[in-house]
């Protein structure tokens, strides 16, 4: 296979996993680099070796040919950069969350079907292996049909470290993480219709909620719950593990903390570790994201080659953002919000 030129924009925190993971993706190299931080531009442009480098994404635009661009900024520079890779007509990836709010994300979709490009959102939790054994068992039929999911992410770890910037917005751990939680709640139990919301904020250091509880309401008749909180103090510190039970008409499906996954169905019962690989590059506790990575960059290179939908298309990404909103609306108002009202 011919190989792909890519260019990223954002060298921050996060994006240093995402150039890992291109050095070893099949099929594709970053040959541009662009942050209008000149420093991060330098670190970044110097970690990976990439001389063609840029402080301006519209000058980036005009002067290189690009097959993708892989947009790793914060949310705020989202839509411009999503548009401009579709006036460029560049197939394009953009980092969670897609957008600000879904009318924004609703206009980059637009965007990038009017010009034809391939747009994917970095919606890389449902791509991690422990996620993908769950659903692997779910496709076996082994716990037959699932009527209830609980699916939950827990923990006492300080992100603030690394993304200062979460502390500060209004909006922290539905648009942060809830986002890839509620992902996962699709994932393995297919659309919403309906949602009910509670929040929380226990850190007092930060601008937004800190805790969530989601009452979910599937269209194939599933009824899930999704929690998450970041002020969640365990013995053994869980971060950023997702944990999972889901009950079917069968049998039952547990992923437990340190990726002990257990079935209970038609066979019988069996355990198995499935915990993600330490890529040669990754660090724990982050590894288990870090291998995600590696496997969404993976897809969007066999889906452009292929002309296959990516899995977490814009299109597809509306309905997990549209849970987003509906969770904040439905936490302000303390009622059930119908999810089709929304798309
Ligand atoms: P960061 O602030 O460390 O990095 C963002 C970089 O983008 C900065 O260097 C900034 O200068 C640059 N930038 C911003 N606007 C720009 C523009 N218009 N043109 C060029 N450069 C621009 O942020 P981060 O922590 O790396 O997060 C980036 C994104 O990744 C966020 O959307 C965050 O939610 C997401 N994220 C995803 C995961 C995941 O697992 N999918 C994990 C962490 C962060
Ligand atoms: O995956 C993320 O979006 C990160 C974190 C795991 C810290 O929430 O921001």
């Amino acid at each position: 296979m011919e190989s792909l030129s890519g260019a990223l924009i954002g060298c921050g925190f996060f994006a240093v996993n995402q150039m890992h993971a291109w050095r070893d993706i099949k099929g594709a190299s970053i040959v541009a680099v662009c942050d209008r931080n000149a420093e991060r531009l330098r670190i970044v442009g110097d970690q990976f070796d990439v001389a063609r480098r840029y402080t301006d994404a519209a000058a980036m635009f005009a002067a290189e040919k690009l097959d993708f661009v892989d947009v790793a900024t914060t949310v705020g520079s989202h839509r411009e950069l999503v548009e401009m890779a579709a006036a460029h007509g560049v197939p394009v990836i953009c980092q969670k969350p897609f957008a600000p709010t879904l009318s924004d994300a609703r206009a980059m979709v637009e965007a990038c079907q009017t010009a034809g490009v391939p747009l994917m959102v970095h919606e890389n939790f449902r791509w991690q292996s422990p996620i993908q054994a769950v659903r692997a068992v779910l496709d076996s039929g082994e716990i037959g049909t699932p009527f209830f999911g609980r699916i939950s992410f827990r923990s006492g770890y300080d992100v603030f470290s690394g993304q200062p910037y979460l502390a500060t917005g209004k909006r922290f751990i539905i648009e942060d993480l809830g986002i890839h939680i509620l992902d996962i709640a699709r994932f393995l139990l297919g659309d919403v219709s309906s949602l009910t919301a509670r929040t929380a904020r226990i850190n007092p250091a930060i601008a937004g909620e800190d805790v969530a509880t989601m009452l979910m309401d599937h269209a194939g008749g599933a009824t899930s719950v999704v929690d998450c909180s970041y002020a969640t103090k365990l013995a053994v510190e869980p971060f950023p593990e997702t944990l999972i039970e889901l009950d079917g008409s069968d049998g039952t499906i547990r992923l437990a903390q340190g990726y002990r996954l257990t079935v209970t169905g038609k066979t019988g019962t069996k355990v198995n570790d499935v915990s993600p690989p330490l890529l040669p590059w990754a660090s724990r506790p982050w590894h288990n994201i870090q291998e995600s990575v590696a496997a969404i960059q993976q897809h969007w290179i066999d889906c452009l080659a292929s002309g296959q939908e990516p899995a977490t298309s814009g299109a597809d990404n509306l309905k997990t953002f549209a849970l987003v909103e509906a969770a904040y609306a439905g936490a302000a108002s303390r009622g059930p919000v119908q999810i089709d009202a929304l798309l």
